[in-house]
């Protein structure tokens, strides 16, 4: 079967390639780089050194025998995807090619029009190449949990059966977003719906989570395929911030009362429920939507967990309670379902005090890299 990974040079599309071609997919790469261009812009550098793309992609090939198709590229420019997708022909669209920081998108208007025109305009060219010349193709979609925001009721996968003045239908269940990244998601969603709907394309919209870890299999393998680790204060993620900081001895920089509660899953396990919804495709005409993370943790909890851990590798690891530069709920009910992936045979990696060992282990390998000034977060939501 023929993937072509939308994104991959970043840091869930390079682990998914590279474990969908361990497997045995006939995996393309297609990525714009701009990731690399905004960690520049931002004057910020990934944990771990990555290689250029055409190295890792080189080594990949040297230590396995696997190529990877690589198309560097923007999928925004329609007349490049639809270039890329006639010379190489996907059965499976993976797209993780997206502005991805909640922060970024709140620096301002100019950075919340990059992050929706990026996110809305990508995904809708998509959608009209697949319409045009693979209709068959199925769409996996990364999403976010974050489109359904923190509602006062358990969260669904997707759709809600509602009954309203005496009659009852299934819905798409509500979405409250946090950010202008987030809204970007709930957009896409509902192009993509649409598609379905009407063009009777299928797609899978794959709510993720906060991911954390760095290793997989095939990233481990070798020192030029290492994946990316952000920590900064608009890239960086919950987690693995939190154990960068533990790991350089900076106070881990919970924002705010530290009772936001999110669904979190390790990398080892995004590679892994990509490939499950790739194996089991969703019908022509559906658009199925799975939430994807594996256990709900408040960053408070995070926080402790991992000054627990550094305090039995002999590390001094303080909690900081920072003003939230967000505008959102500090304490709030969270129940997410998440059974779709589990009944497809997703086994999951559950947080374990190995896997904190070995995310701090890492951060230390690589302390001196850390540039301290990017660790506090700069972006606001509030107004002034
Ligand atoms: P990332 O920034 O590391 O990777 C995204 C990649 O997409 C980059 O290499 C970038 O250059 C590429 N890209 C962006 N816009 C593009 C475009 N228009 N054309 C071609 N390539 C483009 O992000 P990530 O952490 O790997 O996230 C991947 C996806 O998963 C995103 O859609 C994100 O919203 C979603 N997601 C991530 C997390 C997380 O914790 N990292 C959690 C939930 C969902
Ligand atoms: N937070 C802290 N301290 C920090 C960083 C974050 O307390 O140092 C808090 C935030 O205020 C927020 C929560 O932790 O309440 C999560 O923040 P985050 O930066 O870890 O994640 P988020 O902004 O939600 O975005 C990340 C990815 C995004 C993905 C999303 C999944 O960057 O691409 O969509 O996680 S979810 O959170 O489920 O929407």
């Amino acid at each position: 079967m023929k993937v072509l990974v939308i994104g991959g040079d970043g840091y869930c599309g390079w682990a998914t390639a590279l474990y969908l071609s361990n497997r045995g997919y006939e995996v393309g790469i297609l990525d714009s780089l701009v990731r690399r261009h905004w960690d520049n812009e931002l004057g910020v550098e990934t944990l771990t050194p990555i290689a250029l793309i055409q190295q890792r992609l080189q080594r990949w090939q040297d230590l396995t025998g696997k190529s990877i198709d690589l198309f560097i590229g923007d999928i925004t420019n329609y007349e490049f995807l639809h270039k890329t997708l006639q010379q190489f022909q996907p059965n499976a669209l993976v797209h993780f090619g997206e502005q991805r920081s909640a922060p970024f998108s709140m620096i301002d208007r100019e950075h919340a029009v990059v992050t929706q025109v990026n996110n809305v305009v990508g995904t809708l060219n998509l959608l009209y190449a697949m319409r045009e010349d693979f209709p068959d193709c199925h769409l996996v979609k990364l999403g976010t949990m974050g489109e359904y925001g923190t509602p006062n009721i358990d969260i669904e996968e997707g759709y809600i059966t509602i009954e309203h003045n005496g009659r009852k239908d299934t819905l798409p269940y509500p979405k409250q977003p946090g950010s202008m990244y987030h809204l970007s998601k709930v957009h896409d969603s509902h192009n993509i719906h649409f598609a379905c709907r009407i063009w009777g394309l299928r797609a899978t919209d794959l709510n993720q989570g906060v991911v954390y870890g760095v290793l997989t299999e095939e990233t481990g393998m070798d020192e030029l395929l290492i994946n990316r680790l952000d920590y900064d204060g608009v890239f960086g993620t919950a987690l693995n911030r939190f154990c960068i900081q533990a790991a350089i001895g900076h106070p881990l920089t919970v924002y705010g009362k530290g009772g936001q509660t999110r669904g979190f899953l390790d990398i080892r396990d995004t590679v892994r429920c990509v490939e499950l919804a790739i194996a089991n495709p969703a019908e022509a005409g559906e658009f199925r939507v799975f939430n994807q993370f594996t256990e709900q943790f408040s960053v408070g909890d995070l926080a402790l967990m991992v000054k627990k851990a550094g305090n039995a590798m002999g590390l001094n690891v303080e909690i900081n309670h920072l003003d939230n530069p967000r505008v959102e709920k500090e304490e709030h009910y969270f129940n997410a379902k998440n059974t779709k992936l589990l009944d497809l045979g997703l086994q999951p990696h559950l947080l374990s005090d190995s896997l904190l060992d070995s995310l701090l282990n890492f951060a230390i390998k690589y302390q001196t890299r850390v540039d301290h000034k990017q660790i506090l977060p700069k972006v606001s939501w509030h107004r002034n």
